[in-house]
């Protein structure tokens, strides 16, 4: 749903980078406009969003101008950055380039998260200036930050500002993007433990957090549940009091402009000149950064391998190879030069010719107008990056394919293979899957290739560069991401309220689950049994005739049955997997399987067995483990793990994993407390109606009952109940003051009874 935005509203965009760079020359500074992926992105997004999102459009940018700036120069700067460039630059020194941007960021984050970990360094100092500059990039935002406006956080480098602001501004609206991939587990865990969690919880002070593909969502989730123990629900997390949105906004870029200047009069006529410097060769072309995470040399020796193949194609084509100078990746940065050149002069003496050189390189950045032609002449793109967040190179080569001609081979490690499904996928790895492809190419009939392109680029139109920022940022705005309330305290007022109602009643339910609710919690599960004065109580209520007692418990059905059998109540034991009426025997909510069972047991008593003072109950329907009595941080961290390993394993039997109160628990699927809770409230007629609950599973009957029944939540959590209280004792308090109101005022003829249906 469109979401409109106040005129009011600011849309800042936070990057590690400004969309401009000062540089000096001669002394003076000078601010050079640069492009990029993330820059040319996000200025599309901008520019397109001039009276559509926002009616009048207010953005700011908010990032590092590069280069050191003497304390003198910065006003300066700061005043042509807000008139030129709608910016707001925050200045970083050179420890904080060193140890920050080449230090943490390239030689830390931006290894480890594109797999390779032989390159990763884990030094405290870098790890010191990345909370450093986050924070000095949170104390930036704070002075140009309004209360409505929409925070934008893109990247690696600033992942822990979204809680830093979050902690100052708990009411901000704040996304993240990631632009490289999320790695999983086993390879986000090389992080110290530390870093790890704290990277983790500084990107869940977003509202939302987005990556290119369902995959690095997915192993994102994974690692939150792993390392925090926070569990996700389609990709809603809960962190305290609010919810964390996570999602897959695959980039695109901007079509029209890439597909416009290839068609244009001047493009044509540069493709035509590139076209005649190439002869009769068909060309392939490569483009990229420097960078290892591209797979320049893997791409290479997969040329050498079809040039070793297929010698029918020896002056017949050439891989016309462009490399952009970058800093990123900087460890190795001579020596990969070095290589690249080495191989692609080997290639070219071992197969070249006075009249023929297979590859051309170039190691140079080239204007937009430069590349739009080259993609437009090029046969083949090259494309086959070991790992890439996405890859907007392969989506720029067929924008520009005018006649929809024109392969595609795209690295299946590629988050854009994931929407370029059309082009030929092939394993960066492997020299001869790059041969055989780039063949298959070379071959492949014109038809063919049009109709594969024609598919792309329709997909490419539609999903462009504006396209992904506004479905971001409405995401972002959307009412769903509002926070969910926490249950209101009960108030004295709200109490007396409800003792007024209960006295005029003449049909009354009571839902009350029994652990946390109406008893403590204690050490172990069994020694939680009811008092002599909590059964008197049940007891003197269940004697009311406008009474319906229902007790709704996780307990198993013999437990339930010993404690409270002798009562006139309704009974609710497995979380309503059982139920026994009144004077009536115990009874299947439906048929439901446990033979699941058997094959789980000893993956929790494994994690009983290892983890000293946790236990495992089994039920009928369920089996629990419980880890109460385990220290705090070993109990919780082992649960996390086993949930994971549990959600893992059962991802094809019908049954539920929940981590509750220092527990995790194994249920068959489709049973849970509101069934039962729903099997008395179908009796109807009541108008009194309450229901008393402190965990995750009697949110399920809060969220079945009538709009004006009482629901209350023991404890401080985000809730659907109406009220909270903070512990057992209050909740027997109130009880037992119903009980002795309704003996009291039995005889009070009832008035003005609204019925609930
Ligand atoms: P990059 O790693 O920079 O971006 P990529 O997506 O390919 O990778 O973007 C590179 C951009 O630079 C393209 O727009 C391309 O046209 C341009 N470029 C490349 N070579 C050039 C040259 N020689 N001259 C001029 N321009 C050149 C990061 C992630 C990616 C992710 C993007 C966007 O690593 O995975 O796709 O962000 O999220």
């Amino acid at each position: 749903m469109k979401e409109a935005i106040a005129p009011a509203r600011k849309i800042i965009v936070v990057s590690n980078r400004l969309p401009f760079t000062i540089e000096r020359e001669n002394g003076a500074i000078q601010f050079k406009a640069s492009a990029g992926g993330v820059a040319t992105g996000l200025k599309s997004l901008l520019d397109g969003m001039q009276g559509f999102l926002v009616p009048r459009p207010e953005y700011l940018w908010v990032g590092w101008p590069g280069g050191a700036v003497a304390a003198d120069e910065r006003a300066q700067i700061q005043a042509r950055a807000l008139s030129e460039f709608r910016s707001h630059a925050v200045f970083l020194s050179e420890q904080d380039f060193d140890n920050f941007y080449e230090g943490f960021c390239n030689k830390t984050i931006w290894p480890l998260f594109h797999y390779f970990p032989q390159n990763a360094t884990y030094d405290e100092n870098y790890w010191r200036q990345y909370v450093r500059v986050n924070e000095v990039f949170a104390e930036s935002l704070l002075e140009v930050v309004g209360p409505e406006d929409i925070l934008w956080v893109h990247d690696y480098h600033l992942m822990l500002l979204p809680e830093l602001l979050r902690k100052q501004r708990p009411h901000l609206k704040i996304g993240f993007f990631l632009h490289i991939p999320f790695p999983q587990f086993e390879i986000y865990r090389l992080l110290p433990a530390r870093w790890r969690r704290a990277l983790l919880e500084g990107l869940l002070g977003a509202d939302l957090v987005g990556f290119h593909t369902h995959d690095y969502m997915e192993y994102f989730l994974r690692c939150v549940q792993r390392v925090i123990g926070f569990k996700h629900s389609v990709g809603h997390v809960r962190v305290g009091s609010r919810g964390v949105r996570v999602g897959a906004f695959p980039m695109g870029i901007d079509f029209k402009k890439f597909n416009a200047a290839a068609r244009s009069p001047e493009g044509t006529k540069k493709k035509e000149e590139l076209k005649k410097s190439f002869g009769e060769n068909k060309v392939i072309v490569s483009v990229d950064r420097q960078d290892y995470s591209k797979g320049i040399l893997h791409r290479l020796q997969g040329f050498e391998a079809m040039l070793e193949r297929a010698p029918e194609w020896h002056h017949r084509v050439i891989l016309l190879m462009i490399v952009v100078p970058s800093r990123i990746g900087i460890q190795d940065y001579e020596g990969m030069k070095q290589r690249i050149e080495e191989l692609v002069g080997k290639i070219n003496g071992r197969f070249g010719a006075i009249d023929w050189v297979p590859i051309i390189y170039h190691y140079r950045s080239v204007p937009f107008e430069t590349l739009a032609a080259v993609y437009s002449m090029s046969d083949v793109a090259l494309v086959t990056p070991l790992r890439d967040g996405m890859n907007l190179v392969a989506k720029e080569y067929i924008a520009c394919r005018g006649d929809g001609t024109g392969v595609l081979i795209l690295s299946e490690m590629a988050g854009a293979a994931k929407e370029l499904a059309e082009a030929l996928i092939v394993n960066p790895n492997h020299r001869d899957e790059i041969a055989d492809a780039l063949k298959t190419a070379l071959e492949m009939p014109a038809r063919e290739q049009i109709r594969r392109n024609r598919v792309m680029q329709n997909r490419l139109r539609r999903a462009d560069v504006a396209h992904w920022a506004m479905d971001f940022i409405r995401e972002l705005v959307s009412k769903e991401s509002a926070e969910t309330a926490e249950a209101r305290p009960l108030t004295p007022a709200a109490r007396a309220g409800i003792l007024r109602h209960y006295q005029r009643s003449s049909r009354r339910l009571l839902l009350l689950d029994y652990d946390g609710t109406l008893a403590p919690f204690v050490s172990q599960p069994a020694l939680a049994r009811p008092s002599a004065e909590l059964l008197e109580l049940l007891r003197r209520l269940a004697a009311d005739p406008r009474n319906e007692i229902a007790l709704v418990s996780g307990r198993s059905r013999a437990t339930i049955e010993e404690w409270f059998g002798g009562l006139s109540i309704g009974l609710v034991a497995e979380h309503g997997a059982w139920m026994r009426d009144v004077g009536k025997p115990w009874e299947l909510i439906k048929p439901v399987s446990a033979s699941w069972k058997a094959k789980l047991l000893p993956m929790l008593k494994a994690y009983a067995d290892r983890v000293p003072g946790t236990s495992v109950e089994e039920k009928e329907f369920s089996i629990v483990w419980h880890y109460r009595n385990a220290a705090p941080e070993r109990g919780a961290h082992a649960a996390s793990e086993l949930s994971d390993d549990l959600l893992a394993f059962t991802a094809n039997i019908d049954v539920h994993v929940v981590q509750a109160n220092k527990s995790v628990e194994v249920r068959s699927a489709g049973i849970h407390k509101g069934v039962a809770a729903a099997h008395w409230l179908g009796q109807g007629g009541f108008d009194f109606v309450l229901a008393a609950g402190d965990d995750r599973s009697d949110e399920d009957i809060f969220g079945i009952l009538p709009e004006r029944a009482y629901s209350i939540r023991v404890g401080q959590r985000p809730s659907r109940a109406r009220f909270s209280l903070p512990a057992p004792a209050d909740v027997l308090e109130l009880i037992s003051r119903l009980a002795n109101r309704g003996e009291r005022e039995a005889l009070t003829p009832p008035a003005d009874r609204p019925i609930y249906h």
